[in-house]
Order: C-alpha cells, then structure tokens, then sequence
C-alpha cells in the first residue's frame, strides 16, 4: 500500500476527509465509495471517515467488516456506521473535505456545525456517472446553500474530457497485465474460482453479473444451439434464478453448473471486490450492471455488454446512447451497429442476435483497449477529486 501524505496547506496535517454513503439498493453505491475511501486514503494519503447506512451490503463487497460495530478502521478507513439520518459521529468532527455521495442527504447537525467551521470545508456532491455531454458543463458548478454561508460544489464522473472522469487504481492496469501475462495466474484463477483448469481458445469465456433480464433466455438458447463453445460463469446474483428456470434446476447458486449444447455455465460465489477484476480479465466478454462493474469493464480492456440501471420513464436510455457513442466512436460501421443492437436488445429494445453481434467481437476487442487509453486521459476520478479539493483548501 502506497502512503503518500497529502498535507493541508494551512496546518501541514493530512487532509481529512468524510464521505457519506446512503445505500439505495445493490452494490453500486457502496462499491464507488468504498473504492473512492480506499484511493484517498492509501494513494493520497487522507484520513478518510466512511459513513455507511447498511453495513450487510457493504460486507458482500469488503467481508472483513464487523457488521456489529459502530466505528471500525479497514484498510486504512474509518468505517462509521450511519444508524440514523441524523446521525454524524459520537464526537462531532468536522472533515477539510466532505463529500456527499449522490445527493443523499447531510445530518443537519453536521451542516450546522460545518457552517460554524471558521476555516470552510470543501463539500462535494458526488453524483452518478453519465456519459452525456451535458455533465462537463455542470461539473464542478458551485450551488450556494440557502441558510449558511456554505457552499457545495457538483462532482460528477464521466467519460469525456471536462468531466471528474471515472475511478481507477494506480497499479490496476500493471495487475491486470501481469494476470494476463501470467499462464500460472490464470490457471490458479481459474482452479480457484471454479475447481477446473481454464479452457481452451477454442472456448468463448463469458461473464454475467446482470439484474433480471428477459433476454437472458434467448441468449441461453444461442449459447446452447450455436457452433461455438461458450463457458459462462455467473456471479450469484439477481440473474441466478433464470440460469435455474432454464437448466430445469431448483437454483443456481456458487458451485452449480449445468451443461447444454454449447453452453457450459457454472456459478460463483460472490466475491471480495477486489476479486472481481480477475472474473473480468479472465473473461472474452464481460456483461456488467450499473455502475462500478461498468467501470471496471472498461479497464479490463474486453469487449462488454452492458445492462444500466433501470430508471423511471426509460430515463437510463439517452444514457445508455451516450455511453455507445464515446465507446462505438472509433468503430467501423458494421461492429458500431452490431454492439448498437445487442446492448439495446440486453436493455429491452429488439431481441438479442449473438451471432450477429459475435462476429464483431474482435472488433469490439481492438477497440476496448483503444478506449481504455481515451478514457485515462481524462484522468481519474479520485485524483481529480483531490485536486480541486486541493485547490480549494489553499
Ligand atoms: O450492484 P449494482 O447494480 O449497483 C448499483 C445500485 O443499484 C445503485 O443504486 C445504482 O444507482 C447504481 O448501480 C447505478 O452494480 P455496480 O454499480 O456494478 O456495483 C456492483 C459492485 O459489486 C461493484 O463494486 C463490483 C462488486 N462486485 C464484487 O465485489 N464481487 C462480485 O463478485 C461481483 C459480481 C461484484
């Protein structure tokens, strides 16, 4: 773990900051935070408070967490755990930087105390990733509060120039080069995760982590009928029950696999996040959900399908557009509106074609590592963070 202290200019102390995670459902939320905290904390050297609403949750993604305890330190953060709305700590600290994560809302008594701060704090709202053009316009725009003499800045991730951009490790890309180079760490992945060594090249190796999804069925029956080998391995998870109901199965939790056809699936155990990278470069082609494992799937440099996160009114779907065009932008016609098509029938417009859009998979593979190295370029989100926080402490 690198430890490199970032002082505040004003009292050559390291930054403090705390981060508010109010858990909607799932895992996103408290997957970007949980991240967010460990890369102020171990890359730039803050001492981070994490304020976490449902710890069960968090202890999928992080199983060395005390769901009992009310304060606890992991990797270097401060778990708190945020009982009540009103909640803000047993002694009221304020942090340099506070960091509200989408939109969920402050205890007053921390606002209250924050506006009494002679020296302000930073406070950020960390909105969800949109790939639309309009966040590089909203990024960073300050909002005054009506009361107090606070204001609050919007930080919103994105995947263009202009925007915070989106999280990424230091080391992730030489981890996920050296697994790749590495037959040895391959092989123990794979003799780890599912009890067998991995599959020939032969073998189109498939990962599925996706909420419950009608297409899920016609793809199956793709899989099964086509020519080609497929090996899928499905995290446990909401899609788990349509893997039972199409093997005839009574479930299809860690450990079951079934055989078909072509088709080969086995399930896994859910597992700690940082071993969820490994599924993804392990894999030919990555099905992802919502937003971290979106992320993620970028950076692994794979072709990906993706299912967002379903909002009222089909508001997700200009967002879904806007993701394929930053990603299909430098993609010969043909794969473009192949990738178009599938990711739209996995979002429930059109029917899913796999051999349509599987002929374009070594075109969609040349373009994911060239989109991986657009998507650096703006930065990551953590260190863009810290910068601005930075900038405004002076
Ligand atoms: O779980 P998600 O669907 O999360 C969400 C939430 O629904 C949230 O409310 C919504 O607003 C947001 O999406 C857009 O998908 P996501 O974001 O990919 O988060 C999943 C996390 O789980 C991610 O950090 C990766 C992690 N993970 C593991 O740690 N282990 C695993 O085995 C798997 C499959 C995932």
């Amino acid at each position: 773990m690198t430890e490199a202290r970032s002082p505040t200019s004003a009292t050559g102390a390291p930054i403090a900051c705390d981060l508010f995670c109010a858990v909607i459902d799932n895992f996103g939320d408290i997957g970007v935070c949980w991240r967010l905290a460990r890369q102020l904390a171990h890359e730039h050297g803050w001492q981070v408070r994490l304020f976490v609403d449902d710890l069960h949750a968090f202890q999928k993604l992080c199983p060395t967490l005390d769901t009992d305890r009310a304060t606890q330190s992991v990797e270097g953060v401060l778990v708190e755990h945020w009982h009540a709305p009103a909640h803000a700590g047993d002694t009221l600290q304020i942090a340099d930087v506070v960091i509200e994560a989408f939109a969920c809302e402050l205890p007053p008594v921390y606002v209250a105390a924050m506006a009494a701060r002679t020296r302000k704090p930073v406070w950020l709202n960390l909105e969800y990733l949109s790939a639309e053009d309009w966040v590089a316009d909203f990024h960073l725009r300050p909002s005054p509060h009506p009361r107090y003499a606070l204001s609050k800045h919007f930080f919103f991730p994105g995947l263009g120039p202009g925007t915070g951009g989106v999280l990424k490790e230091r080391t992730l890309d030489a981890e996920r080069l050296a697994f790749e180079r590495s037959a040895n760490a391959r092989e123990t992945w794979w003799r780890n995760a599912t009890g067998g060594p991995p599959p020939g090249p032969e073998t189109t190796v498939i990962s599925l982590f996706a909420y419950e999804n009608p297409a899920i069925a016609p793809l199956l029956e793709q899989w099964r009928d086509g020519g080609k080998p497929v090996f899928l391995l499905v995290p446990e998870g909401r899609i788990s029950g349509a893997l039972a109901r199409f093997f005839g199965v009574p479930a299809f939790g860690a450990g079951s696999q079934a055989t078909r056809g072509a088709l080969h699936a086995q399930a896994l155990a859910f597992t700690e996040q940082r071993g969820y990278d490994p599924l993804l470069w392990a894999s030919d082609l990555n099905f992802v959900r919502g937003e971290d494992s979106f992320v993620r799937a970028q950076w692994a440099a794979r072709p990906f399908v993706w299912h967002i996160y379903p909002q009222a009114d089909d508001a997700h779907l200009p967002k879904l557009d806007a993701a394929l065009a930053h990603y299909g932008s430098t993609l010969p016609e043909a794969p473009r509106a192949a990738l178009e098509r599938f990711w739209h029938a996995w979002n429930g417009r059109g029917a899913p074609d796999w051999a349509d859009f599987a002929q374009h998979l070594p075109a969609c593979r040349a373009r994911a590592s060239g989109w991986a190295g657009e998507m650096a370029r703006v930065g990551d989100l953590a260190g863009n963070l810290a910068e601005f926080a930075k900038s405004q402490l002076k």
